[in-house]
């Protein structure tokens, strides 16, 4: 034992009842364990090693083909009383769920290791942190914890010997049978348990689990606030950074915006823009009234597909060493890693995300899933560090001081390339009402347009009403709150193409954010809030027109009037804790649309 923590060492005791491991293998973070620990995972066959010189320290992990992405619709929320889990989430009774995934535990670490992996969300010791211990059958969880927490001894050390409040995780991979799969949440315990699944977002449960999930339920409790944010950092000419935080849903460009370069045109003039986080952030009120930001990982689970030396060359960057791959492809002649948009020469001999034989002639764009080298939501988990525009403030116990609150999503239609709300109770309702196009980070269909809510449907701890509640209740506490904007990147043409360049070049829509943040920019008012005037978007160096600027900015009454519709039914099936204050910015949007 790492700890003399009796609340640490009989839960473990208890675990280790339930799941019969042959032994107990606590990790202390160290280099040596960790490499010991890479050499197993080599050996039983669950990672490959890459090329030791053109990607150090890397390795691939291909997960079973049908447990590739997080299963929202087998993910609960176990409260003692179901209206506090809400309509939007799965529940089931603790007691209930205990026993029937206690079946599932029981005797699954036979002949296995049980790896007790002590870790921190946020800086060891640092107010914002929290700390959490997850029990885990896996090589492979282990290995990307060390990467995406700060894990090991210090944090064993810095757990007081009467703490209670550490976050009880337990993982088995059990038989990876998906109709007994199972991701489950008890907050009024601080404890998760998830069982038949190896997918990150499944089993890494310092991530959603809890920094979301467990953390959001405490944070409504505590008074701050848990979501799922990039937080970024845009540093003038003159040396002063300017920090933001943007929720868009699973896949929807915030790894890609928390580590943007700036395009040329800004470039020359000195700015530069620095990754605090790219997907979670944990927001305080800080001594000065404003809203203080951390992000409480260590490291980046990003997608692969779509990340190449154009879009994303700093997360390109960070995966060139000590980076684990999940279910991308294998170049079988150099022995290095390959994803769809990474390039266009698409390996001649390789091994797809199944494990198979694959050669370009195979893909086929209306089956990407079953056709793709890599899977659609192919991940790296690489260490922050690795990034060439970490923030100096990465390892910062206050954080950051946050000027705005960017929500987007994926919208063919209907949302504009920017608006501002018009206070933090309309910035809430914005949020709100928040739709997105789904993802592959999610099983289930893509591409279907849903409500998500601050991008949190899936990672809410609690009733979704109550949350929004909570929202309205930060913003009267926060003397000085970050002005709170909508931004959509994705608008098409007829034909289906995206219409704004995006990536690098949504630094101009955050100058624009900037700027009235800083009251140094007009803007026109509509019904649903302030956009731009198209000529206040920079666009030197950018092949749009003014024109195509008018038309992403353009609000189609037609289609918000549709959508008005879908938001009343979505209100009602979160149901009566919708806050009135909600109901009323509604009303006044319906009514300002006629
Ligand atoms: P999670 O890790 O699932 O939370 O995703 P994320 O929000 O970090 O999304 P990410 O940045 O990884 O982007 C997901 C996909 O969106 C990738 O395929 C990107 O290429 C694409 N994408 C990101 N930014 C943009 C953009 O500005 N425009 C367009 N058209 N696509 C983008
Ligand atoms: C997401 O789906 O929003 C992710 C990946 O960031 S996962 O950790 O799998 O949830
Ligand atoms: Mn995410």
């Amino acid at each position: 034992m790492m700890t003399n923590n009796k609340y640490v060492q009989e839960w473990i005791k208890e675990m280790a009842e339930l799941t019969q491991p042959d032994n107990i293998v606590w990790i202390d973070g160290s280099d040596e364990q960790t490499e010991a620990l890479r050499k197993k995972g080599v050996e039983e066959g669950c990672l490959e090693k890459l090329n030791e010189e053109l990607l150090p320290g890397c390795y691939l992990h291909r997960t079973a083909i049908n447990d590739v992405a997080r299963v929202e619709g087998r993910t609960f929320i176990c409260t003692g009383k179901k209206e506090d889990a809400g309509n939007i989430n799965n529940w089931m009774d603790p007691k209930e769920c205990y026993d029937k995934l206690g079946k599932l535990f029981r005797g699954s670490m036979k002949g296995q290791t049980m790896y007790v992996i002590p870790y921190s969300m946020g800086v060891v010791g640092s107010d914002f942190a929290k700390i959490g211990i997850e029990l885990t059958d896996s090589v492979y969880v282990v290995l990307n914890m060390l990467i995406m927490t700060r894990a090991g001894k210090s944090v064993a050390d810095a757990l007081p010997d009467d703490a209670s409040d550490f976050v009880k995780g337990l993982h088995a991979r059990a038989d990876l049978d998906e109709n007994n799969r199972y991701i489950c949440h008890f907050p009024e315990d601080n404890t998760i348990w998830s069982v038949n699944s190896g997918y990150g977002g499944n089993v890494l449960l310092g991530k959603k689990c809890f920094a979301l999930r467990i953390a959001s339920y405490l944070g409504r409790k505590e008074g701050w606030m848990a979501e799922h944010m990039l937080i970024l950092g845009i540093e003038s000419p003159d040396g002063e950074v300017k920090y933001v935080c943007a929720a868009f849903p699973s896949a929807c460009g915030k790894t890609n915006l928390a580590m943007l370069i700036p395009p040329e045109f800004y470039r020359n003039k000195g700015y530069k823009v620095w990754c605090v986080g790219d997907d979670i952030a944990w927001l305080r009120i800080g001594k000065d009234g404003r809203l203080w930001a951390v992000n409480p990982e260590n490291g980046f689970f990003g997608v692969a597909p779509g990340t190449n030396e154009h879009s994303n060359p700093n997360a390109l960057a960070s995966t060139r060493k000590n980076t684990i791959f999940t279910n991308v492809a294998l170049n079988t002649d150099n022995n290095t890693v390959w994803w769809e948009g990474l390039d266009n020469n698409p390996p001649e001999h390789c091994i797809n995300w199944k494990g198979e034989p694959w050669v370009p002639s195979m893909y086929n764009k209306a089956d990407k899933i079953n056709t793709s080298a890599a899977h659609p939501n192919s991940r790296f988990t690489a260490p922050a560090k690795n990034c060439p525009c970490v923030s100096k403030e990465f390892d910062s116990i206050t954080g950051v001081p946050i000027s705005a609150i960017i929500f987007g999503g994926r919208r063919a239609k209907t949302a504009p390339l920017v608006y501002q709300s018009t206070s933090w109770r309309n910035g809430t309702f914005v949020g709100s009402i928040m739709a997105s196009e789904t993802t592959a980070a999610a099983s289930g269909a893509i591409g279907v347009v849903r409500r998500d809510p601050m991008a949190m449907r899936p990672f809410v701890g609690y009733d979704m009403g109550d949350y929004w509640a909570h929202w309205l209740e930060m913003g009267k506490k926060i003397p000085n709150p970050p002005k709170i904007f909508h931004v959509n990147w994705f608008r098409t043409d007829d034909e289906g193409h995206f219409i704004w360049p995006g990536f690098g070049d949504n630094m101009r829509v955050l100058m624009w954010i900037l700027a009235r943040c800083e009251g140094k920019v007009d803007a026109v008012e509509t019904p649903v809030g302030f956009v731009p005037k198209a000529e206040d978007i920079e666009t030197e160096g950018l092949d749009v027109s003014l024109d195509t600027i008018k038309e992403l900015l353009t609000i189609d009454r037609k289609s918000w009037s549709e959508d008005i519709e879908n938001i009343k039914e979505f209100y009602k099936q979160v149901g009566d804790r919708v806050p009135a204050e909600l109901y009323e910015e509604l009303a006044a949007l319906e009514e300002r649309l006629k």
